[in-house]
């Protein structure tokens, strides 16, 4: 029997690679998307077939992590083999905006689906992953972070992925369930939300360089993150699930960047080379070849507690899973800066036969 599996936010950055990576390992896949007002499948539709076709293996249900009820339904009709719990409102900066909301859908929301196994009678058969984070770590403790690292959140986001992340290892503990905790350090693509750090560099990188956009504004540039590649962090998310016991994971790549130098690479990949001038916000980011600026600091990007550096040690994950990244910093860089040149070049294709494309205001 092919084994089934149930991913919450398949329409997001990591649930469109995980779809993917299922599918080709022979998976029935299922996913939770949310009703909304514009289509909000971009980053499946090309996963996706006619429901009418014979043989689907690929189904959508309509759900929200805040929905009891819809998760019970949804659950127990699928009997899945696994869940991923990637659905999340996953904006460190959003969630100071919007920190109940945050919780509900973040904390509460693992504990709905946490509740659903049960309530179904399914905690020996179905194996539950949930989508942990590097934030967790929040204020340096240690570095480089490893699962003994001790957490300190810093953003409603944070806490609410800390109640999470407790949450399941209280029901693995208490009712013997295979549940695991991925502790992910940023993974990036060319389908990451456009107002994450690389991916809004990325795009205004492509757009400053084709001309259809003067500045880029950010915020902390010193900021150190270990950014890895989505694609292969979703195969450790599999992983962890096909154990012969479930445990909790880091997983990055072991190396850290700043913002800094983030900007610098992904200009540089476009064939601009910036030098910065001035200091704290008052700071710059030229071009040496006309002296225009390109980069600058806006204070609204900056977060009411900052999180300065993150770096993991993914060693536990090497010697238990057999998982490295493949993706190195720079190639990210470029794939991210290629795929945006891309997506500019048509972008101005439309504009100029008179068409508007959406463009986030972040
Ligand atoms: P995205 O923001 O790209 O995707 C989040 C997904 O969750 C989307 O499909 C979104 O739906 C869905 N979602 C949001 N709120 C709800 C809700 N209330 N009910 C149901 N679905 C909801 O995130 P990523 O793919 O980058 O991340 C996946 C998970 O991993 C998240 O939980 C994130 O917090 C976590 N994580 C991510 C890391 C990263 O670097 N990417 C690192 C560590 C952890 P919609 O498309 O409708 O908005
Ligand atoms: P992060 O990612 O908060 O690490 O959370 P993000 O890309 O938003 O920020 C990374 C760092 O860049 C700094 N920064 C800016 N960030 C944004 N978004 N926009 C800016 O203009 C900007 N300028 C500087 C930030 O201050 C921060 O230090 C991501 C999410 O995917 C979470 O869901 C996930 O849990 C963690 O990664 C691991």
């Amino acid at each position: 029997m092919d084994k089934i599996a149930l991913i919450t936010g398949i329409t997001g950055q990591d649930g469109a690679y995980l779809a993917e990576f299922l599918l080709n390992k022979g998976y029935i896949v299922h996913g939770i998307k949310r009703r909304s007002s514009l289509i909000n499948t971009d980053r499946i539709d090309h996963l996706y077939r006619d429901p009418h076709e014979p043989d689907g293996r690929f189904f959508m249900h309509y759900g929200d992590l805040t929905d009891s009820t819809n998760l019970i339904r949804i659950i127990q009709s699928i009997q899945p083999d696994e869940i991923y719990n990637l659905a999340a409102q996953s904006h460190v900066q959003v969630s100071f905006e919007t920190p109940e909301y945050t919780a509900n859908a973040d904390a509460i929301g693992t504990l709905r689906l946490l509740e659903a196994i049960r309530l179904l009678g399914l905690t020996k058969k179905t194996r539950f992953y949930q989508a942990s984070t590097s934030e967790l770590y929040g204020k340096v403790q240690e570095i480089p972070q490893r699962e003994t690292t001790p957490f300190y959140p810093r953003s409603p986001y944070a806490a609410a992925k800390l109640y999470a992340y407790w949450i399941t290892v209280n029901y693995r503990e208490a009712y013997d369930m295979f549940a695991c905790n991925g502790i992910l350090f940023n993974h990036e693509s060319p389908i990451r939300g456009e107002t994450f750090v690389t991916r809004k560099i990325t795009r205004g990188v492509a757009r400053i360089k084709l001309g259809m956009q003067q500045k880029l504004y950010l915020g902390n540039l010193d900021a150190k993150r270990d950014w890895g590649f989505a694609g292969d962090y979703v195969q450790a998310m599999w992983m962890m699930l096909q154990q012969e016991k479930p445990d909790d994971f880091v997983i990055a790549t072991g190396e850290a960047h700043s913002v800094r130098e983030f900007v610098e690479k992904a200009m540089a990949h476009a064939g601009i080379e910036i030098e910065w001038q001035g200091c704290g916000v008052e700071e710059v980011g030229v071009d040496r070849a006309d002296g225009r600026v390109l980069v600058e600091i806006d204070r609204r990007y900056f977060r009411p507690t900052e999180v300065e550096f993150l770096l993991g040690d993914p060693a536990k994950a090497r010697e238990k899973l057999g998982w490295a990244p493949k993706v190195s910093f720079p190639e990210l860089v470029r794939m991210m800066v290629e795929e945006d040149l891309k997506l500019a070049e048509q972008e101005l294709l439309c504009r100029n036969h008179g068409y508007n494309v959406q463009v986030s205001h972040d």
